[in-house]
């Protein structure tokens, strides 16, 4: 059985991400679609919230588990017995951070082989960061991001008073 992980802030999902989920859940027997769980890190949304959100939106792919971890992501891949870390790809901008990860990753653990998807074109802007900004001046972000992350985001903003 070939198994992966594909970890991430997720803060929130976007269509970006989901679009990764489809096509690795294709190439995988199993997906862990995992949040990384990081107090040095602000996020907008608690990792209870993200996980949820995830959750939801990948309810549609049956191989695929959404769990959050700690700690380093290639030990979290030994935990699940998987041998491939999956990441995506955007832009050449993408590429340096992922390099060095990849690398990094590596160097603790050769067994696990990073496998980068590419990004589909129409998604190739999007990213979480962005969508929050777009949200937070009240922009509708509907189209890159699942219902559920769409509402979570209004109701955050607007409880913040954006
Ligand atoms: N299209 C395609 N891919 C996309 C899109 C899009 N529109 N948007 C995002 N992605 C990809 C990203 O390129 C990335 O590969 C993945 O989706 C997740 O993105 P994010 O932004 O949600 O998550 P990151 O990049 O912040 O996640 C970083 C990790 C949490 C994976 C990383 O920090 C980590 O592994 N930390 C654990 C500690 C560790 O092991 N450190 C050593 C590694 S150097």
């Amino acid at each position: 059985m070939t198994v992966a992980v594909y970890p991430g802030s997720f803060d929130p999902v976007t269509y970006g991400h989901l679009d990764i989920v489809a096509r690795a859940s294709r190439l995988f027997d199993r997906l862990y679609v995992a949040v990384l769980e990081n107090p040095a890190k602000r996020a907008l949304f608690s990792v209870e919230e993200r996980l949820a959100m995830l959750e939801e939106a990948c309810r549609p792919y049956a191989n695929v588990r959404c769990e959050s971890f700690s700690g380093l992501v290639v030990e979290y891949a030994a935990a699940r017995q998987a041998t491939a870390i999956v990441r995506g790809l955007r832009a050449v901008s993408d590429f340096e951070y992922e390099f060095v990860m990849a690398t990094m990753n590596r160097h603790l653990d050769d067994r696990v082989e990073t496998v980068f998807i590419m990004t589909s074109s129409e998604y190739a802007f999007v990213s979480s960061s962005l969508v929050k900004e777009v949200a937070s001046f009240g922009g509708d972000v509907s189209r890159w991001v699942p219902p559920g992350a769409a509402k979570r985001l209004r109701e955050r903003l607007a409880t913040r008073g954006a």
